[in-house]
């Protein structure tokens, strides 16, 4: 290419990198009464800077060639950031590495931008391979954390190069741009991914959600999304967990769940969305789901909504790793606004709104699971035939 051609080329791109980033994003109509799905993703692959993807000098990329492409962007934390909102999003390169990086917007549904450079987060050794899925957690300590999993080669079986351990990594930072990098969380499982921090202290203690397993993706090794409390959060651990959110047979978190964003503190207790695994014929399915614990103790649940919250719908079930919804950041506005960040099959971040108030009816008047068709049915009935007494 000539460097006038150059020129035009790279203009063109952006002018579309532009247009997309100014994209006005309306909600779905139609929408379930739960929350409201919006029209288009929030944050694409195709939303991050030009600068992180290709080489504008001419003479070293002749035909304007990406040469660090970007793949996914997905599974975001989500804060207020002032009066707008950050994402702290999940971004992998064409290399299968992922890294973090914030995109803000002001409004929570579109204009999301990324910051200049995406986050130099400290190694703490360099058999880490791949960070992933950040949860944003403003503590009342003070500092502002960011939970998310620390992956790395399982060296204990040098012949299977899928073998792999996921740790609960932890950091600290006051502006987004600077971590400090803490130990990794110790639990006695061997694997931890979803390992979220309660936003408040609990007995003078911190308050970690975990999820143990035994095996690093297998569904079935664990018991479900646990709980524990740690002294001192410079080295975290937790050597007994409780488990507050079991998983059971034949319902949408049979095979494996974990926690999604900290909870949100409300007055009828802490609210939170959790995904939910299943797997089939084609795989493992990912839903989300909420319930809710107990404000004064948050390891006791209180109510259980059955099935599932979301599932992939249309576009979102297909991606690099399909039907999956997956969500570990969302932000109440202090008018009981709720924005639910979600990443679509591995590959896209979507959102949807929705209130408080609404998820607290939510949770409140959604029969719980009741387990066998039998009883689904019974349930089934009892509304149609409230319906049919109007
Ligand atoms: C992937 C994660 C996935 C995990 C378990 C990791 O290597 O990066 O996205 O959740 O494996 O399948
Ligand atoms: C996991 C998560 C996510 C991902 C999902 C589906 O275990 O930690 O990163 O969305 O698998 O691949």
């Amino acid at each position: 290419m000539n460097q006038s051609a150059f020129t035009k080329k790279l203009k063109q791109l952006q002018q579309t990198h532009a247009r997309l980033i100014r994209r006005q994003n309306r909600p779905q109509k139609n929408g379930n009464g739960i929350f409201d799905r919006y029209e288009h993703p929030v944050l694409t692959a195709e939303h991050t800077p030009l600068t992180w993807r290709y080489d504008f000098d001419h003479p070293s990329n002749p035909h304007l060639m990406t040469r660090l492409g970007v793949n996914c962007v997905f599974n975001v934390g989500a804060m207020e950031w002032g009066k707008n909102i950050v994402l702290m999003a999940r971004v992998e390169g064409w290399d299968r590495k992922s890294f973090f990086a914030v995109a803000e917007s002001q409004n929570g549904v579109d204009h999301f931008q990324f910051w200049d450079y995406p986050v130099r987060m400290p190694e703490l050794e360099d058999k880490e391979t791949n960070l992933y899925d950040m949860r944003l957690v403003r503590h009342e300590d003070g500092w502002i954390y960011g939970l998310f999993c620390a992956e790395r080669h399982d060296d204990s079986k040098p012949s299977d190069l899928s073998a792999a351990i996921a740790r609960g990594g932890i950091a600290r930072t006051k502006d987004l741009l600077k971590w400090e990098r803490l130990p990794d969380l110790k639990t006695p499982a061997l694997h931890q991914r979803n390992c979220v921090l309660h936003p408040e202290f609990v007995n003078g203690k911190y308050a970690f959600y975990t999820r143990p397993m035994n095996d690093f993706a297998a569904t079935g090794s664990g018991d479900g999304i646990g709980w524990g409390l740690v002294d001192d959060i410079t080295k975290a651990e937790v050597n007994s967990e409780s488990i507050i959110d079991p998983r059971f047979y034949h319902s949408i978190k049979e095979g494996k769940n974990g926690l999604g964003p900290a909870p949100i503190k409300t007055e009828k207790g802490w609210l939170h969305l959790a995904h939910g695994v299943r797997n089939t014929a084609a795989g493992m399915r990912y839903v989300l789901y909420v319930f809710l614990c107990d404000l004064k103790d948050p390891s006791q649940q209180i109510s259980a909504p059955g099935g599932h919250f979301m599932g992939p719908e249309n576009d979102e079930r297909v991606g690099d790793v399909s039907n999956v919804v997956f969500a570990n950041g969302w932000v109440a506005r202090k008018n009981g606004d709720v924005f639910i960040y979600y990443g679509s099959s591995d590959t896209r971040t979507h959102v949807a709104t929705t209130t408080v108030e609404k998820l607290l009816d939510y949770v409140a008047n959604t029969p719980p699971d009741a387990r066998r068709s039998k009883l689904c049915v019974d349930q089934r009935c009892e509304l149609i035939a409230k319906n049919r007494r109007r």
